[in-house]
Parts: C-alpha cells; structure tokens; sequence
C-alpha cells in the first residue's frame, strides 16, 4: 500500500465524520418534531384562569383541562364549535386536537376567562 492513498482516505473521513457532526445537531430535532407521537398537553383552569394561557399543539395531540377550582367551568370555543361542558370542581376532560380546536377559547360561566390553542411550529 503507498501511504499517500491512506492519508488521503483519512482526510476523507475525517471531512465526513465533520460535516455529519455540524448537520447531526440540525436535523436530528426537526426530524423528532416533524414525526414525533401525539402528546396529551394539560390546560389547568386554577383561580379563574386557563394555565397555559396560550398552547401550542400538533393535530393528533390530546389537551385535557382539569378544574382546579372550587367553582364550575367551561372550555368553550369563541365560535362555539366546541364544548368541554361543565366540569366541576376537580373534573376533568380531554379532547383530541383537529383543525376546529384552534383558536380563542373562553369559559361560558365567566366570559372574561380567554385562552387560545395554536399550531406548534
Ligand atoms: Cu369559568
């Protein structure tokens, strides 16, 4: 074998074994993100106020509310196209997100509890 070539080879490889590690970092979490499993993200509804106020999903993801209130609330659409209904103190309940899921939402007890449902980017 003439070194020359194994030199040359090494070059190579180490290039690859650079390139791969400076784009791995980038591309690893897009691919995570793009193709992750559905997640159930909780929305607690405590002191008159939805926490988070503002969240984040992807179509397939499942949001729960849960009253941690000693009063009943709602989660309701601002175009009413959907309804939690009333839960009560400690109840809870859980909707799988579609298209109709995003957007404001309010409680129909007490109109002045907002909260809104976006698209994860
Ligand atoms: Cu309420």
């Amino acid at each position: 074998m003439r070194p020359f070539q194994m030199q040359r080879r090494e070059v190579v490889g180490w290039a690859a074994a650079a390139i791969a590690a400076a784009i791995l970092p980038f591309t690893i979490p897009v691919f995570a993100e793009t193709n992750r499993k559905p997640v159930t993200h909780i929305v607690d509804i405590t002191d008159f106020v939805f926490v988070p106020k503002s969240l984040e999903v992807r179509p397939g993801d499942r949001i729960t509310w849960v009253n941690k209130d000693i009063v009943p609330h709602t989660a309701t659409a601002d175009d009413k196209s959907w309804d939690t209904g009333a839960l009560k103190p400690n109840e809870r309940k859980t909707i799988t997100v579609t298209k109709k899921l995003l957007g404001g939402y309010f409680c129909r007890f007490h109109p002045s509890m907002k909260a809104k449902i976006a698209t994860q980017k």
